[in-house]
Formats: C-alpha cells, structure tokens, sequence
C-alpha cells in the first residue's frame, strides 16, 4: 500500500513532522533539554501581582524550567514588545498574563507562526481564534463578582433601600475589571433597592483607589457600600474614608476581592466585611501546563483556579498560614 521512500527522504520527514508539532526543537534556543520559557507579566500594580510572580519564579527554579520575566509596567504595548522578543530568542513556550483584553491578534500569529505554543495565564483576550493560544489558567472573574454580589443581598435582606454603592473598578479592558462588574451587577439586578451611584477605575492600586474614593466622598453624602475590585483599591479607599472621619466597615461597608495578607488583616479588623478570593498562586500549575505545552501533550483549553470567600471571622482563622 505505502510506496518505497528512501530513508534520507523518511528521516526528513519525521523531522518536519517533530519539529511542526511543536515536539522538536521549535523555539528551542540551543536544543538543550531544559525549558526556557518567556514570561510576560502585567506589572507590579498590588499585592496579588507581587505574589503571582513570586509564584511564578518560584515555581519555574523548582521546575528546571529556565525563565526569562519580563514586567510589562501595565502597558500593552510593552508586553507585546517583550513576545517579539521571545520570538527572536526562540523560547520553547511563551506564558502571559494580559493587562487588556483586546488588541493581541497580530503578535499571536507571530508566536503561532514560530511554532511557540502559549499559554495564557491569571487574564483571558478576547481573541475569537482560540488556536492562538494552548490553554488559559486562571479564576472566573464573573463568580467573583456574583459572589460579591450576593452576599451584600443577603446583608440587606429585609431592609427597604436605597442601598447606594460606589464601584472601584480594575485597570480598564482589563478582563478581571470587565467580568467583576459583570457578576456583580448580575448578582443585584433582581432587587432595584441596589443603586450604584458612582463607578470609576483606580487601575488595581492602592494609591489611586484613595483618590477616587476621596472624589467618590466629595461628591456623595450618602454611600452606603463600596465595591472595590481588589484588596489594594479597597485598602487605598479605607485610608480616604478615614481621612473623612468616617469608620470603615461600619458607616461604610466594603467588599473587595483577592484575599492578600493586607485584605485579609483588614477584613479581621473589621474595616472590610467581605472578601471574595482570587489566588494568585498559578506558578506550580503553570509549569506543569509549560512542560506538556513544550512536549505537544493534550491540555485542557480552560483551567480553572480553586478559590472561596471569607468573612472577618474566617479571616481571623485564615490569617496565620496565609501563604501571601
Ligand atoms: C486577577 C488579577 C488582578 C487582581 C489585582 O486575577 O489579574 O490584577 O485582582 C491585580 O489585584 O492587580
């Protein structure tokens, strides 16, 4: 049935075949047998990205895997900058985590078409050409904001209204931002006592949820509720909220999400009520997900974070074997 083919010719073969799978020695720097793997990270905006990289590095000595990081400074344009220059080095794999969800097409059929296989990891794109990238590991950013959500529907269970929110919302087109407000608003839809009466970024940080949550005070005499998409805005908006003589978690109620350390402290403090956690520890997962990747093994198209949510009491509990 198979015609002859000379062994020079089938020797070829079995190389192109290898190296188009991805099995070979595609983007591998010099054919050595360790991994190296070009990282793209958002930045270093809050404590959940600083534990994500600590994650990441940690998790990639432990791995063998060889890893060229690169932090992007929020700014898409040099995360794409940074995937040229994997390109160029011929990493085996490349992983990032995207701070926008558009916009990532183009530089992905270049990583496609060097036969680099990547993974998306912490925030999804919004490419529809799902062969751009391997898998995508990280939470489900909507349940966290359903998660929110319903538990300030059950705080005000049986009271009137109105119930007026201000929302300190994540970096702008950034995915957790988009599907945090999402989930959230999903969550309050069916009760119209819920009235968000102000919603304005402060970019995950600290620093800027304090300046909007001081024009947020400026501006509004009646808040009743903020939800903050991170512990970091929400600790920034604690700070503004006190300089206005008003105690946070009692005449303010808020609910952030993350879990980090300084989250976590607050909430036992009784300056947060609720958190919804978002682990940024994806590192070990990652690796394993890298190595299958580099190997041409089957991976999942989505894998999903494992996460709960706390109250200041299970925070209290929490806090002593927080791992960040
Ligand atoms: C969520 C992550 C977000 C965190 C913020 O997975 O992308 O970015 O919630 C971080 O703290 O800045």
């Amino acid at each position: 049935m198979f015609k002859k083919v000379p062994a020079a010719l089938a020797a070829g073969l079995l190389t192109l075949v290898l190296t188009a799978c991805g099995g070979g020695d595609a983007g591998s720097g010099g054919g050595s047998d360790r991994i190296t793997l070009g990282f793209s990270q958002v930045g270093a905006e809050s404590g959940w990205r600083t534990a994500n990289t600590k994650s990441v590095q940690e998790a990639a000595k432990e791995a063998g895997i060889d890893l060229k990081f690169s932090d992007a400074q929020q700014k898409q344009e040099n995360q794409i900058k940074a995937i040229r220059s994997f390109i160029q080095q011929k990493v085996d794999a490349i992983a990032f985590s995207p701070v926008v969800e558009s916009g990532w097409d183009t530089v992905l059929k270049e990583v496609k078409d060097a036969g680099i296989p990547v993974i998306l990891t912490d925030r999804a794109v919004d490419s529809a050409d799902t062969s751009l990238y391997r898998t995508f590991i990280g939470s489900d950013f909507v349940i966290e904001g359903q998660k929110s959500g319903e538990w300030l529907v059950k705080e005000y269970e049986g009271e009137s209204g109105p119930v007026n929110i201000v929302e300190l919302q994540g970096t702008t087109g950034s995915a957790p931002a988009n599907d945090r407000k999402k989930g959230f608003g999903e969550a309050i839809a069916a009760d119209p006592k819920f009235k968000i009466i102000a919603s304005q970024t402060g970019d995950f940080t600290r620093a800027k949820g304090k300046e909007v949550m001081e024009a947020f005070l400026k501006a509004h005499k009646d808040i009743d509720v903020l939800f903050a998409h991170n512990d970091d805005m929400g600790l920034g908006a604690i700070e503004a909220i006190e300089g206005a003589g008003l105690k946070p978690g009692t005449d303010i109620k808020i609910i952030t999400i993350d879990a980090v350390r300084d989250g976590m402290q607050a909430l036992a403090d009784g300056k947060i009520n609720f958190i919804a956690e978002c682990s940024p520890l994806l590192g070990p997962q990652l690796m394993d997900l890298v190595k299958k990747a580099v190997k041409g093994e089957q991976i999942p198209q989505r894998v999903l974070t494992e996460e709960t949510t706390f109250t200041p009491e299970q925070a209290k509990t929490a806090l002593p074997d927080r791992k960040y």
